[in-house]
């Protein structure tokens, strides 16, 4: 066994975390064999509850956990960590835009950001799944200016298993038979859910998703909709935001960036656009992405139609607006950032 590896989960005494936690504890992000350390980050009025999760986490009896550390101090919580998942964030609730989170989590994630920067391993690979992610995720590597800014990524995956479920469903596929389905943009409303490149293997056969499913209209109509409102469609059912299935998403997105992508196989991955596909350049922005020495890199030159251009304009705008939100609300202009 290699020696542990120091994790933290903010938003620790949340409800994704009480099922990511349990996940990544299984070794289902970073192997069978890597033992870990996790740290518990929450704020003051969810001490008690963290401690429900520690005792929780102890009865497990989980053979790679090796230490549980709950802590409301940034400075431990970041402590020498190689994985953050930054979880805790103001979520949701019903009839709330995303908008309206965006001045207080921005705060949240400059705090954090600056923590990272002073505390965790300078090779620390950090998932932002906070809302707003994309610009949570762009401000806290902005203020963590000695950590690489690809370290710095937004929870699109997701809107990825949610879309690639659609389809293996509209199919009557197994989920595993389908691949390649692309959330570009941001994880909101304006996300471009993108069929066009999926393949679909079917009696043995490997198909394009455009060629199995022979619907535009489906694709581009209902395909997308479902896949933009699936996180109000579960709180309006739930009257709770989706947890279960967002921690599951999170392990994925960790884990593939931790062990690498197959080959022939993309995810989709929030990260500091280089302005590829005519996207905003800075912004965090959702793209397909391959994997390698834990390495990210945008998948380049795949064909997009006009209407999928016509989206990508419209959530690249919208991320866009946000950032600009954003420095408005850290009181920074846009050249110091
Ligand atoms: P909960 O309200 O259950 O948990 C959030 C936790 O964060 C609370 O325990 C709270 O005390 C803690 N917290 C707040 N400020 C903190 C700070 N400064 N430091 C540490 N902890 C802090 O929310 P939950 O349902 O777990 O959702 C968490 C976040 O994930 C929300 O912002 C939500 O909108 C977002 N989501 C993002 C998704 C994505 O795909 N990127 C999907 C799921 C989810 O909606």
């Amino acid at each position: 066994m290699s020696e542990p590896i120091r994790v933290v989960v903010t938003g620790a005494a949340g409800q994704i975390a009480y099922s990511l936690l349990y996940m990544i504890a299984r070794g289902e992000v970073f192997g069978n064999k890597q033992p870990l350390i996790l740290h518990l980050l929450d704020i003051p009025p969810m001490v008690g509850v963290l401690e429900g999760v520690v005792m929780e986490l102890a009865d497990c009896a989980l053979p790679l956990l090796r230490e549980v550390i709950p802590t409301t101090d940034p400075a431990v919580g970041f402590k020498d960590v190689s994985a953050a998942f930054l979880v805790g964030a103001m979520p949701r609730k019903e009839g709330m835009e995303r908008k309206d989170l965006l001045s207080a989590n921005v705060k949240i994630f400059k705090a954090q950001g600056q923590a990272i920067e002073n505390f965790a391993k300078k090779d620390v690979k950090v998932l932002v799944v906070g809302n707003p992610a994309n610009t949570n995720a762009f401000v806290c590597a902005n203020y963590a200016p000695s950590i690489p800014r690809e370290n710095f990524t937004a929870m699109t995956r997701l809107d990825q298993n949610r879309a690639t479920s659609q389809i293996a469903t509209k199919l009557g596929v197994p989920i595993s038979d389908v691949k390649n389905i692309i959330i570009w943009g941001n994880h909101s409303s304006t996300q471009y859910p993108d069929a066009g490149q999926g393949k679909v293997v079917i009696n043995g056969q490997t198909k394009s998703v455009a060629d199995a499913v022979n619907d535009t209209s489906f694709l581009q109509g209902a395909f997308v909709e479902t896949v933009q409102k699936r996180g109000a469609a579960v709180i309006a059912a739930r009257k709770m935001s989706s947890a279960m299935s967002a921690a599951k998403a999170a392990c994925d997105h960790m884990h593939d960036w931790w062990n690498g992508t197959a080959p022939g196989t993309f995810v989709s991955m929030g990260v500091c656009s280089d302005g590829s596909y005519n996207s905003p350049k800075g912004v965090i922005f959702s793209f397909p992405v391959v994997i390698v020495n834990k390495k990210w890199e945008i998948v380049q030159g795949l064909d997009l139609s006009d209407f999928a251009k016509s989206k990508l304009t419209l959530t690249g705008k919208e991320l866009q607006e946000e950032k600009d939100e954003a420095l408005s609300v850290l009181d920074v202009g846009s050249s110091n950032l």
